[in-house]
């Protein structure tokens, strides 16, 4: 096919790529339909893809991974950045040269036998100021449909990139040749030895090998939109953060925006979808995973979702839980790693309900039965659903201008010690419960070992694309640039558990309660107590009614756990000495602060 553009920069680039790559042919995509419905066939054809039932789950399908391609691969991420110290101690690096060398090798005839596929697309609406134009290469037709749904591909794309001579360059290659004759596997994937996601972010330059899962392939996501762009959002000023954004507006009519770092598999999609308990209240979906912040020309923060898409975890979603991502995924999705029903819909753990006939096709796409025990989909499984298939979706998501900001939230799985919520005494202490975020860890990442709280500065561990402590000096210096203007600040913890493993929380549209309270702080509706971590709600002020809790778990709920905290303190300063003298001052006073305040 003749290249639909004249631009030189990204053409030869991609000559560049097809030389050292070697596919058997080179594609543009058009971010169609008619493409969309065609690789699809062609994967149908070939095994890699199955057509689910067209009644039950129109226009969708299910793929299933190589056992060894399951989810990030932290451990085989890089920030190449050219200097070590400028990638910090949250990331691993290699010298970008020397990274260079290693993976042009592996990318010599890496497309071989295969089609290599130019993607243009936009991250944010197409245009918007705040918005990305980007290309991603790569051999994966999965790929290709994937982003369709979480990324705005389109020639238009194509235009702006010939108008502004500018776009970010993405390379990905499953990072499996095809000698002649030989058969392709269902998901072709190179090994953990040979899979490198790379960033090198003065550059901003995305080279990814040897996985076609997720995060690792898709690269508008992870790769691009939070850490290369975190890493221009820092030298710009404006933000790139791992954060739903969601609206919620009261029976009046009045609207607030909210933003809330939560780290992988902890709910954020849930939250960016939850159906308020609170009478006349309501939520509106803007984003479930990424927002990029920019100060507006009133000097709130302003945000988008530079995402089209949901790249959601499975597992645990019901009608229960998140009717909302249900109903995104009626139709037009892509099932990952999920069990496929004999009568060809889809299925997982959690799920609200039994599996039909009581089993199907598992993730390992081998015949299961739920009754013998073993997981039938990933913990890691996933749907690809378009964001505009939500009933919820905020009628201005799209908005190029973005919502104004009015509360960050913070938070982490803690099953104790953290109370379910407190506000910050100020943004600097807000920017401070950010970057002393913890979590138990969950399984979007594949390597974190054995370990039990994972310190996760704003969720961003895994996607800061420079020194983390550089990184928490941008958050106060974005707090010095707003003012007074700056979002209020609050952390939250949904999952306290008893010691006899009950949960103490309800969670789900209950976490209404939590974020009504959080409202009527902005409007100066209700007082706070002050307590040595933050300003917590009064009693009666976080409405309860029609919720069956006990006094003695709401007691719980609020408490301050002062032992706790001393012991979580400890394992903070340990943590937060990696980042030398880097870390920024205004950090140190903090921990100081609230060490004499558990201690007085
Ligand atoms: C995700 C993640 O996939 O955070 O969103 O791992
Ligand atoms: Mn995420």
């Amino acid at each position: 096919m003749n290249a639909p553009t004249t631009n030189k920069k990204l053409l030869d680039w991609v000559a560049e790529i097809e030389t050292m790559c070697t596919p058997d042919q080179v594609v543009w995509c058009d971010g169609s339909t008619e493409e969309y419905d065609r690789l699809m066939a062609e994967m149908v054809e070939t095994g890699m893809a199955i057509k689910l039932d067209e009644a039950k789950r129109p226009n969708s399908y299910a793929f299933n991974s190589d056992p060894s391609d399951v989810a990030r691969v932290e451990s085989r991420t890089y920030i190449a950045s050219v200097k070590e110290e400028d990638a910090g101690p949250t990331n691993n690096w290699i010298d970008p040269n020397e990274l260079k060398e290693t993976m042009k090798k592996l990318y010599a005839g890496c497309m071989k036998g295969r089609t290599m596929y130019v993607i243009p697309f936009s991250m944010g609406p197409i245009g918007s100021d705040i918005a990305k134009n980007a290309i991603e290469i790569t051999d994966s037709p999965y790929v290709v449909v994937n982003m369709h749904i979480m990324a705005r591909v389109s020639t238009d794309v194509l235009g702006l990139i010939e108008k502004t001579d500018d776009f970010i360059p993405c390379l990905h290659s499953v990072g499996a040749p095809l000698e002649e004759g030989q058969t392709d596997s269902r998901w072709p994937c190179a090994p953990l030895e040979d899979k490198y996601i790379a960033h090198f972010p003065e550059e901003n330059l995305i080279w990814s090998y040897g996985s076609g899962y997720g995060g690792n392939a898709l690269l508008g996501k992870k790769c691009l939109a939070l850490r290369i762009a975190s890493a221009m959002a820092g030298r710009e000023g404006w933000m790139a953060e791992h954060m739903l954004i969601l609206r919620f507006t009261s029976p009046e009519g009045k609207q607030y925006h909210i933003a809330a770092a939560f780290p992988s598999a902890c709910g954020k999609t849930n939250l960016a979808m939850l159906q308020s308990t609170v009478p006349g209240w309501k939520v509106e979906t803007i984003g479930d995973d990424i927002a990029w912040m920019k100060p507006g020309a009133d000097g709130r923060l302003y945000a988008i979702n530079p995402e089209a898409g949901f790249f959601g975890v499975a597992p645990g979603t019901s009608e229960n839980s998140n009717p909302m991502a249900l109903a995104s995924c009626a139709s037009d999705a892509i099932f990952t790693n999920v069990v496929v029903t004999a009568d060809k819909d889809v299925w997982w753990e959690d799920m609200g309900y039994d599996c039909p006939n009581g089993g199907g096709i598992d993730w390992k796409n081998n015949e299961w039965a739920q009754a013998s025990g073993e997981k039938g989909a990933h913990p890691n499984s996933r749907f690809t659903a378009r964001a505009d298939h939500c009933p919820v979706i905020c009628p201005d998501w799209e908005d190029p201008a973005g919502v104004p900001i009015d509360i960050f939230v913070f938070g982490g799985k803690r099953t104790s010690t953290v109370p379910l919520v407190h506000e910050a005494f100020s943004f600097d202490h807000g920017v401070f419960m950010g970057a002393t975020a913890s979590s138990e860890p969950t399984a979007a990442a594949l390597d974190l070992g054995n370990v039990s709280l994972r310190f996760d500065p704003y969720a961003m561990t895994p996607f800061m694309g420079y020194h983390g402590g550089d990184y928490m000096q941008h958050w106060f210096d974005m707090g010095e640039k707003l003012g007074d203007k700056a979002p209020r600040c609050f952390y939250v913890n949904w999952f306290r558990k008893t010691d006899d493993g009950k949960w103490l929380w309800p969670g789900f549209g209950d976490n209404s309660r939590v974020l009504k309270w959080m409202c009527d702080r902005v409007e100066g509706k209700v007082e706070a107590r002050e307590t040595a971590i933050g300003l917590m709600p009064i009693d009666g002020d976080l409405t309860l009614e029609g919720l069956d809790i006990a006094a003695e778990d709401w007691a719980e709920l609020m408490k301050v756990d002062i032992d706790g905290y001393k012991k979580t303190l400890a394992d903070m300063k340990a943590y937060l000495a990696k980042f030398g003298d880097k870390l920024p001052a205004k950090i140190s006073e903090q921990v100081d602060a609230l060490e004499a305040r558990l201690n007085g």
